[in-house]
């Protein structure tokens, strides 16, 4: 889908003419196989914002390849600067690839710009690809208006000493350094206007009819050695914050402009400062403002809440909670570097029970030193705690198969597992969905077949599970029966 861009709200189209910019955000495979709701593209509309402040004409698309192209045929203009493709690794940067190829024997001579996770992790072998003209490397809202602004004016030159991005100077490659992060402390005015926002809104059994993604902080500073925040070349470690007029302001806009009911905080560090989540509740009840919450935050950091601010919490507002237990087996968790342990899992699981929480937990499978115990630990975990979650709707998300990810302490370790890392752009995008979720044996070459084969009964029973969770009213036969094959395929394999 696309909408043009209306500037109505922004600076005049300035008078120089090639202006237009394409903005792609291709799909992840998950969400073109489960024909899901799309997650609102954040990281394309905080760039578009930055770019639509300097003066550009922006276009966000968000669709399947296809209709990418016939979307971009459709609004093509003389002024067509450059296309910018946003992706992380995995099976987003699978249609990235493909989607680039398009391009680049459509549009010749047109720029190609990508960023994103994947490019943060890997600069240079991204610039290295010829589907690739320009990177912006890190976060982008500083560094893509003074490359485009370059770009316009044939200026290669000002690259050289620009940070955060990456151009190619005649056979060379040309990678600036890290440009530090985003300023963050302003009032940014998301333009949710280039989306069709109704595809975004999610309807979810936790009462919400309407519900929107926002981020209200960046970074984590935890390290867990799986996670691409701990990367070494672009260390997202370090919170910080959005003011929070900037949150409210963006709720205000969510909910009166497009009728949301229901706002999840997406933040990686959400949960970093409980004065800062009361201040945010507070502050968007005095203005007025009545919606749902739901979050997800680390077990320990859950734990450190005062009892009094679970009781706020539900006052105000907040309805489901999440965390991601990744592992019931501590040697997993410790293995990770989640630095939790499985005694704080079920203790906050207690509290969030006591108080009527809807919950939200994610884990993680088939990481390089899983054995058949560790899974099956995991497996009396979903167990333990579907049995104090009978009264939440949908408690567990997708048995998520472990994926390396580049810039990782994790990565290391499974190309010692065997991993091969690809060693071009192209190569990442030549994995397909069979790599990325059966694990054939490119992403995932330690998985023993007889532990596969075992997980896909596990996946398809926690997921059986998951369906006949519909809260109070659930059909009690239906779910021991599929407690009592769980604890069978525990004890018996
Ligand atoms: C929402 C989300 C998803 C959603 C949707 C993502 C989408 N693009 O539509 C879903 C649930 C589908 C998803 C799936 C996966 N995700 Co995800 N996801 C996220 C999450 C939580 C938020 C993304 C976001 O909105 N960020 C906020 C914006 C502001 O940040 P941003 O997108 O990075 O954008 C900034 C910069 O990257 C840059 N930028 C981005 N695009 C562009 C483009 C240009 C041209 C420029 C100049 C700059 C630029 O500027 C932006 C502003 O500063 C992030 C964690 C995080 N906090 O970022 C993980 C994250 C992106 N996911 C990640 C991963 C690994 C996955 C999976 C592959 C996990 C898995 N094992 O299966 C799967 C995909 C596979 C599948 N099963 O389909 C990793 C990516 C790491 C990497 N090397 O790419 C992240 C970073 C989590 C992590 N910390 O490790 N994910
Ligand atoms: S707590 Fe979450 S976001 Fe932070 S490093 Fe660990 S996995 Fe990444």
């Amino acid at each position: 889908m696309i909408e043009e861009r209306n500037n109505s709200k922004r600076a005049a189209t300035p008078s120089y003419n090639k202006n237009q910019v394409i903005i792609i955000n291709p799909l992840p495979l998950l969400s073109q196989m489960r024909n899901s709701a799309l997650f609102l593209p954040l990281g394309a509309l905080y760039i578009a914002d930055a770019l639509l402040d300097a003066g550009y004409n922006v276009s966000i698309i968000n669709t399947d390849n296809e209709k990418a192209l016939a979307e971009i045929k459709k609004i093509i203009s003389k002024n067509l600067l450059c296309f910018c493709i946003s992706t992380m690794s995995g099976t987003q940067l699978i249609n990235a690839v493909v989607i680039a190829k398009a391009l680049k024997t459509k549009y010749i001579g047109v720029p190609l710009i990508w960023g994103g996770p994947h490019i943060t992790a890997l600069p240079r072998q991204t610039l290295e690809s010829n589907l690739v003209d320009y990177i912006c490397w890190g976060e982008g809202e500083e560094t893509i208006s003074p490359l485009l602004d370059s770009i316009k004016s044939n200026n290669n030159a000002s690259l050289f000493n620009m940070p955060g991005i990456g151009f190619k100077n005649k056979k060379s490659i040309i990678v600036g350094k890290n440009a530090g992060y985003s300023y963050l402390l302003k009032i940014f005015h998301l333009p949710y206007h280039l989306l069709d926002m109704s595809k975004y809104s999610r309807q979810l059994a936790i009462g919400a009819e309407k519900e929107f993604p926002i981020l209200t902080s960046r970074g984590c500073p935890f390290r867990c050695k799986f996670c691409s925040n701990s990367s070494v070349l672009w260390p997202n470690t370090k919170i910080r914050f959005h003011t929070i007029d900037n949150i409210v302001n963006d709720i205000k806009t969510l909910v009166r402009e497009y009728g949301a009911d229901m706002i999840t905080f997406a933040d990686d560090g959400f949960l970093y400062s409980e004065k800062r989540l009361i201040n945010i509740l507070s502050a968007v009840r005095e203005e007025g403002i009545v919606v749902k919450y739901r979050f997800a935050a680390r077990a320990d950091l859950l734990l450190k809440l005062k009892e009094e601010t679970f009781s706020f919490m539900k006052e105000h507002g907040v309805v489901a909670i999440g965390f991601a237990p990744e592992s019931g087996s501590q040697k997993i968790l410790d293995y990770l570097g989640k630095n939790i342990t499985i005694e704080q899992i079920y203790r906050i699981d207690r509290v969030l029970s006591r108080y009527k929480f809807y919950k939200n937990y994610n884990f993680m499978v088939c990481s390089p030193r899983e054995t058949m115990e560790d899974l099956k630990l995991t497996l009396r975990m979903i167990l333990d705690l579907a049995r104090t979650s009978m009264y939440s709707p949908y408690p567990f998300g997708t048995l998520f198969k472990y994926i390396p990810l580049p810039g990782t302490e994790l990565y290391e370790d499974a190309i010692k597992f065997g991993f091969k890392p690809p060693q071009t752009l192209n190569q990442w995008g030549e994995f397909d969905h069979r790599d990325i979720f059966d694990s054939i044996d490119r992403v995932r070459p330690w998985a023993r077949k007889k532990n596969l084969v075992y997980m896909q009964k596990a996946i398809e029973l926690v997921e059986r599970l998951n369906f006949q969770m519909i809260g109070e009213g659930y059909d009690k036969r239906v779910v021991s029966e599929i407690f009592k094959e769980m604890d069978n395929l525990i004890e018996r394999g």
